[in-house]
């Protein structure tokens, strides 16, 4: 099953994550059902009937509901964390027994603390696996490093185990901690990015390709680039982690870290296009997360998420296959 991607030929397997604990800004918990509800209704109207026939009956991660919760943000003391981990135990098993089928998990956040989950069960179905993260932030924080306190800054943290101490469950979600090694890792477009971080990244050699150098490089190229950087570590399949904040909050304001300098709708197409034909490694699982409706009552935000999520499942302009 090594062979050929998953993105463009597995059957799909939506899994929606109504989660905004990790961000700490309700509206990320509508996002998720937004994608869930609207991939499918989207290929209805539009008549993709190859793609429905691939699409698997959504599965829904219950998130429980933490006592007064709007009363108690930006305290920076854990205490959405509970409710976090409860999710995340359920989304990696989901993840973990999606993959052993053979199909796509299609992760819908929510916020990106979802990813400690969702890694974890590509984690515990590779020998080595790749983490492709293309998003705005790094999200390698620890409770001590980070400025904010939100937890949807810290999954890659919890991965590399650095955050271990104060997000124990988290990080041993895939049965071994810490579930990646550095050189797991491969950033896109990052810009928004704390000193902590920076420090994370330097120290331990992280490949990274900062939105600058991303549009220097081309955008091709520098998707080239992360890909042969996971290749050459020796990874054996692909977890996509992308965040809509990556796209230019000019185009796309439905999300809660927005920063300027972004991608555009069509930069952020050609590369999942790209990876959509990549084949030198399964693209085995992936998360799309940190839409916030409630953010865009225009609407606009989330129809250019279901656009972009669409085509990065195979939908394309001329073709309904
Ligand atoms: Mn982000």
């Amino acid at each position: 099953m090594t062979d050929y991607n998953f993105l463009r030929t597995a059957r799909m397997q939506p899994i929606a994550v109504p989660l905004w604990y990790g961000c700490e800004v309700p509206g990320t918990d509508h996002g998720a059902i937004a994608l869930r509800d609207g991939l499918e209704q989207r290929w209805l109207d539009g008549h993709y009937n190859s793609l429905l026939r691939r699409l698997e009956a959504p599965i829904t991660i219950p998130v429980a509901d933490v006592p007064r919760a709007r009363a108690r943000l930006h305290q920076r003391d854990l205490v959405f964390l509970e409710a976090i981990d409860d999710a995340n135990v359920l989304l990696a098993d989901a993840v973990d027994a999606t993959i052993k089928r053979e199909h796509l998990p299609i992760v819908l956040g929510g916020d990106h603390a979802l990813a400690m989950g969702s890694i974890a069960g590509a984690v515990r179905n590779a020998a080595k696996v790749g983490v492709l993260w293309i998003d705005t932030h790094p999200d390698i924080n620890t409770v001590e490093g980070s400025l904010s306190g939100h937890i949807h800054g810290m999954p890659l943290a919890a991965a590399i185990g650095t955050a271990a101490d104060d997000l124990p469950r988290a990080s041993a979600l895939a049965g071994v901690v810490p579930m990646l090694q550095p050189d797991q890792i491969a950033y896109l477009g990052i810009r928004d990015i704390d000193l902590f971080e920076e420090k994370t990244i330097l120290r331990n050699n992280i490949f990274a390709r900062t939105m600058d150098e991303w549009n220097d490089d081309g955008i091709i190229h520098g998707l080239e680039a992360a890909l042969a950087h996971l290749v050459d570590a020796g990874v054996d399949a692909i977890h996509l982690s992308f965040d809509v904040d990556v796209l230019d909050p000019g185009i796309f304001p439905g999300t809660g870290t927005r920063y300027p300098g972004g991608l555009t709708i069509r930069e952020a197409s050609q590369v999942l296009r790209y990876l959509g034909l990549w084949t030198q490694l399964p693209i085995r699982s992936m998360d799309f997360v940190e839409l916030n409706p409630m953010l865009d009552p225009s609407g606009i935000s989330t129809q250019t998420a279901l656009h972009l999520l669409a085509t990065a499942l195979g939908q394309r302009m001329l073709d309904r296959g």
